[in-house]
């Protein structure tokens, strides 16, 4: 008996080692500034291409931002969003909440700019964390610096998406441990959910809320009765394809004005309305809703800065893709 034991100890002693050598070749962290002497021209180029994008179709802007998040949240910021199925695999893309992610020729225009500059070098988690910044200034939206050198994965699970991104009937306690369960905090699902202050919704993704909410024909009491009145008025019953504005009449633009509408309890989801019913997200959805608001824009750098860094991978760790929708 002794023998084997000793063996399992120094097995795992090795194996303890092993690992901490790994982690420390890949512990790099993320970087402003990463490509700036191997490729110069990488900001420019995604500056360039996604404005050229979005000056052509502004609905693009909310695509790229949502892209960067769905990203995030499974398997870390790691391009895992972008990978196409294969006969053997189904990748996130093909799961539910992907189904309505657009945007992914914009991706594709900045990797194939990007390669011909510097082949090789720059990956596509970065190009979509870059783009979702670029996304969100040319609409109004705050500016902030990008830590750069994550690299690609090379898994993309279909299941996985469902199992990490947080579904539209989330309540406050559902998100909240969504979000922890990412190191992000209270208050970076309020400032976060700020995304949808641009951007459309399909009537599939509340119209629960409207027609039957507990299976009894009834509707949320949690969504402001006129607003419901409205809303059945864009989406009929059983409707799964009509699109509706999240803030309507402000969706192209970046503002806060996505929390006043909360306040007046007129936020499309229950994840959205759930806001109201936590002290710490309800104060800043308040603070958020005066005039003007306060200090959202640097909120929202912020957290994006923070999610961006959500299980990245970095050093040797991962691949550098060469088309962004496989793996190499
Ligand atoms: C807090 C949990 C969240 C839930 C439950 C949620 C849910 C959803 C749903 C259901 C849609 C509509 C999809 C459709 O029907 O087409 C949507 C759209 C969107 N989400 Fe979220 N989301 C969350 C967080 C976020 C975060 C953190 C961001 C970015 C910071 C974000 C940005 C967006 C944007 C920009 C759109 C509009 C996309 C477009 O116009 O194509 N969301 N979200
Ligand atoms: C950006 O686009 C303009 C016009 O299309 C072009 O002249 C310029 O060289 C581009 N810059 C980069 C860095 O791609
Ligand atoms: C949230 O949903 C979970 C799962 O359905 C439930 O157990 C919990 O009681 C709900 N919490 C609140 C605050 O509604
Ligand atoms: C409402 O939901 C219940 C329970 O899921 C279902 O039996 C009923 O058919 C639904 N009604 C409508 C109008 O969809
Ligand atoms: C939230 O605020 C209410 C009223 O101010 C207070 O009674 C309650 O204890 C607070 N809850 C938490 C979790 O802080
Ligand atoms: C991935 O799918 C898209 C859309 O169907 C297609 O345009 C692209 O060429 C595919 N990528 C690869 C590597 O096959
Ligand atoms: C953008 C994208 O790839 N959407 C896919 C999402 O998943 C469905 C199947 O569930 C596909 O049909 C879509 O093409």
């Amino acid at each position: 008996m002794i023998i084997p034991k000793l063996f399992s100890v120094f097995f795992l002693q090795l194996v303890c080692v092993h690992l901490l050598v790994l982690n420390g070749a890949n512990a790099q962290a993320l970087k402003e500034g990463f490509y700036k002497s191997k490729c110069p021209s990488f900001e420019a180029i995604v500056k360039n291409t996604t404005a050229s994008f979005i000056s052509q179709a502004p609905s693009l802007a909310p695509a790229l931002l949502r892209m960067h998040f769905h990203d995030c949240f499974v398997r870390g910021c790691d391009g895992s969003v972008l990978i196409n199925s294969t006969s053997s695999n189904q990748a996130e893309k093909d799961a539910i909440p992907n189904q309505t992610i657009r945007g992914f020729q914009v991706i594709d225009a900045v990797k194939s700019a990007v390669e011909k500059k510097c082949r090789s070098l720059v990956s596509c988690a970065d190009i979509v964390a870059l783009v979702a910044r670029d996304a969100v200034t040319l609409i109004n939206g705050p500016s902030w610096s990008v830590p750069l050198g994550r690299r690609d994965g090379r898994v993309s699970i279909s299941s996985e998406a469902l199992a990490n991104l947080p579904p539209p009937f989330f309540n406050i306690t559902q998100l909240k441990a969504s979000f922890r369960s990412k190191g992000l905090n209270d208050k970076d699902l309020a400032v976060l959910s700020g995304g949808h202050t641009i951007g459309i919704s399909h009537c599939s993704s509340f119209s629960n809320r409207l027609y039957n909410f507990t299976g009894r024909g009834d509707t949320d009491p949690s969504l402001d009765p006129n607003y419901i009145v409205q809303l059945k008025k864009k989406c009929s019953p059983g409707d799964a394809n009509s699109i509706v504005e999240m803030d309507p009449g402000s969706a192209k633009i970046f503002d806060t004005s996505y929390y006043s509408i909360v306040k007046k309890r007129r936020g499309l989801f229950e994840a959205d309305a759930a806001l109201l019913n936590d002290n710490v997200t309800r104060a800043y959805v308040q603070l958020q809703a005066n005039s003007g608001g306060s200090n959202f824009f640097k909120d929202f750098a912020d957290s994006m800065v923070k999610m961006g860094k959500i299980g990245v991978l970095t050093g040797n760790s991962g691949e550098i893709r060469k088309i962004c929708s496989a793996i190499n």
